[in-house]
């Protein structure tokens, strides 16, 4: 029988650029922050010597005002767009200008727990988090919920919560440019021209005023308040408040945002949905979008009965794990990316999340068949939710983590043996 396992810590080598880890060779030639952090805790199940130098080498790319962008060009390579040139950043290192899901702090914890002797590199590390936390805290909120200024902050690219927003985007002065992606990979699995005509205004807007957050507040057209972004950020302040307990930090500001962020949760329930919804910052609409960022609650600490129903939905309405989007949805596509298809990290996001608050049978069922798609399908980037065949990249570091860190965890268990 092949050894996942084995395959899996391979790929993380495989994939090992030195300090840090390349989500896929070819399709994403840098460092990815949200990525990063479940490399660093794949790391850590076998190697955690290399797992904390991911995180620091991620806090090297830490912007003055706090922020940790979502992309660190550490090397150039032009196997990628948009890459340095188009984003100037203005770090100690070449990078995007926005960030992505914080989850670094989360996946510290857990390091921290695995790891004992990584608490002298944990202490270094956790000021430069809280310095990143209170970014989001000045420059995102609305009512208490986090926003997101381009669709890649999210984490979930073409996600249909944007759709309203990007509509009210004009980029027909973006100028020409040549996408690497669909170079790579099917485009039908990818998103379209006109998305990605915005993706690049958006960035031209923010280089237009060198990236200063509070000049982008007034000009930048996109601003949605996300539940991806506000759950994960709850739970890293979570997971930050205990370690900085536990090294005898000041953690008064912490309390804070936790109970900010947990007011802003609650204003992201859509009754109308029956779910946390997404909310365009400048309307104060919401987007009515059942995703597989509706089911972060329970890994944010909430554990929210009203919720449930319709993400026990969207589970029965697919095959293998949490469908992106709600699969009973207009629009809903199996294999165009943040549009339908299944992802393993953010499987292992609410699944551990239920796991944590005692829903057992969905926590169970999402554990169960994202280990099928690994073992079905190997380590790739997603996954079609209905057949569990592959798309996007292969060979994927933070799919090859999850398998490590969870889903390939105790496989007697899940196939039911004593
Ligand atoms: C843009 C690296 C990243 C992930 C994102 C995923 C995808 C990038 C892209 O790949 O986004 O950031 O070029 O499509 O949507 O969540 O971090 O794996």
């Amino acid at each position: 029988m092949i050894n996942l396992h084995e395959q899996a810590r391979q790929i993380l080598r495989d994939n090992d650029k030195g300090g840090y880890t390349l989500p896929t060779h070819g399709l994403y030639p840098y460092q990815w922050n949200w990525d990063s952090a479940f490399a660093a805790w794949g790391f850590t199940t076998f190697d955690p010597d290399r797992g904390w130098t991911e995180l620091e080498t991620l806090m090297l790319g830490q912007w003055e005002d706090g922020m940790i962008p979502h992309i660190i060009f550490h090397q150039p390579d032009p196997g990628y767009f948009p890459g340095p040139d188009v984003w100037q950043g203005r770090g100690p290192i070449p990078s995007s200008g926005i960030s992505q899901p914080p989850v670094a702090a989360s996946f510290m914890a857990k390091m921290l727990t695995m790891h004992p002797a990584g608490e002298a590199r944990a202490r270094a590390i956790w000021p430069k988090l809280k310095e990143w936390h209170r970014w989001f805290m000045d420059w995102r909120l609305d009512q208490g919920a986090v926003c997101v200024t381009h669709p890649w902050e999210a984490g979930r690219d073409n996600a249909p919560d944007w759709d309203v927003n990007m509509a009210a985007i004009n980029a027909d002065d973006v100028g020409e440019y040549t996408r690497r992606d669909t170079s790579h990979v099917d485009p039908a699995m990818r998103p379209t021209k006109y998305d990605y005509d915005r993706y690049i205004k958006l960035v031209q807007i923010g280089v237009s005023v060198n990236w200063d957050q509070e000049k982008l507040l007034a000009i930048n057209p996109f601003r949605v308040a996300d539940p991806t972004m506000t759950f994960t950020l709850l739970r890293a302040n979570r997971d930050l408040l205990a370690m900085g307990r536990r090294f005898g930090e000041d953690v008064s500001d912490i309390e804070d945002w936790i109970k900010t962020l947990e007011g802003g949760a609650e204003t992201l329930w859509n009754d109308a949905i029956g779910g946390y919804d997404s909310r365009n910052a400048h309307t104060g609409r919401f987007n009515g979008i059942l995703s597989n960022a509706s089911a972060l609650c329970w890994y944010a600490g909430i554990n929210d009965a009203r919720a449930l129903p319709a993400i026990e939905a969207m589970l029965e309405a697919a095959t293998y794990g949490l469908a992106s989007y709600d699969p009973a949805a207009d629009g809903f596509e199996p294999v165009r990316y943040w549009r339908g298809p299944s992802w393993p990290i953010m499987n292992y996001l609410v699944g551990s999340g239920m796991a944590e608050q005692g829903i057992d049978a969905a926590a169970d069922r999402i554990r169960a068949d994202t280990a099928r798609l690994m073992q079905e399908n190997g380590f790739a980037e997603y996954y079609n939710p209905h057949t569990g065949a592959p798309a996007g990249g292969g060979t994927f570091t933070w799919t090859a983590a999850v398998w490590l860190g969870w889903a390939g965890d105790q496989p007697e268990k899940r196939q039911g043996a004593a």
